[in-house]
């Protein structure tokens, strides 16, 4: 069977989660990670030496690391036309949003959610955490704009590329920005397609849930 090791949450594992529940995959998920530790052990440095969450070992062996990755790899091996568009152009407008969400989201929205949640109320930086705020607050515009018209980010079915933002994005509704004095800005495309994910049981259950 199909193992997930990583603590539920962590957003890196929540995305492989999302992805193997819209896949209707059978798995087990081990925790380690935070609290549950385990990363230091001789077992899990052999399957990630990065000794971070996730890792996901299929039935046949295949081991992968990186959320990324593993959401690219469990698209391409059992969502192939679906999760995974098969055409490389149609592919290629759904893969950019992972990357997108790693390298213009994902600066700006760790620093408000580390400090929010994971940050004594004392010790945070909250200069940064306003900055972040602000600046993911711009970058969401960029998505809005790619939805309009559009009910996923690649077009009407969900594919890959809604994964990571879509992770993400619960996370940007369910921290407190107006308590930093931010405004968030008007989103109304991500708005009817943020109601789209919350139709679906797999994000409910493996992304809603409480921050932590
Ligand atoms: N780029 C990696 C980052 C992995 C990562 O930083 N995972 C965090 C959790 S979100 C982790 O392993 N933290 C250590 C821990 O949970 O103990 C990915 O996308 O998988």
């Amino acid at each position: 069977m199909l193992v997930v090791w990583g603590r539920k949450n962590s957003i890196n594992v929540q995305k492989a989660m999302w992805t193997i529940g819209e896949l209707g995959l059978a798995h087990e998920r081990r925790d380690v990670g935070g609290p549950f530790g385990g990363l230091d052990s001789a077992e899990y440095g052999a399957l990630n030496p990065n000794r971070l969450i996730p890792t996901v070992v299929d039935d046949d062996g295949t081991t992968v690391w990186e959320s990324h990755s593993v959401v690219r790899y469990l698209a391409a091996r059992y969502g192939a036309g679906g999760l995974w568009p098969e055409e490389p152009a149609a592919r290629a407008l759904a893969d950019r949003w992972l990357d997108w969400m790693q390298t213009t989201l994902l600066p700006n929205l760790a620093p408000v959610f580390i400090g929010l949640v994971r940050t004594p109320a004392e010790k945070r930086d909250m200069a940064r955490i306003e900055r972040g705020a602000r600046a993911m607050g711009e970058s969401w515009r960029i998505l809005d704009a790619q939805l309009e018209g559009r009910a996923f980010v690649a077009g009407d079915g969900l594919t890959m590329g809604d994964i990571a933002v879509g992770a993400a994005c619960y996370r940007y509704h369910a921290l407190d920005i107006e308590g930093l004095g931010v405004e968030r800005p008007a989103l109304p495309n991500i708005a009817a397609w943020y109601a789209r994910l919350q139709e679906r049981e797999p994000f409910r259950t493996h992304v809603m849930i409480p921050l932590s």
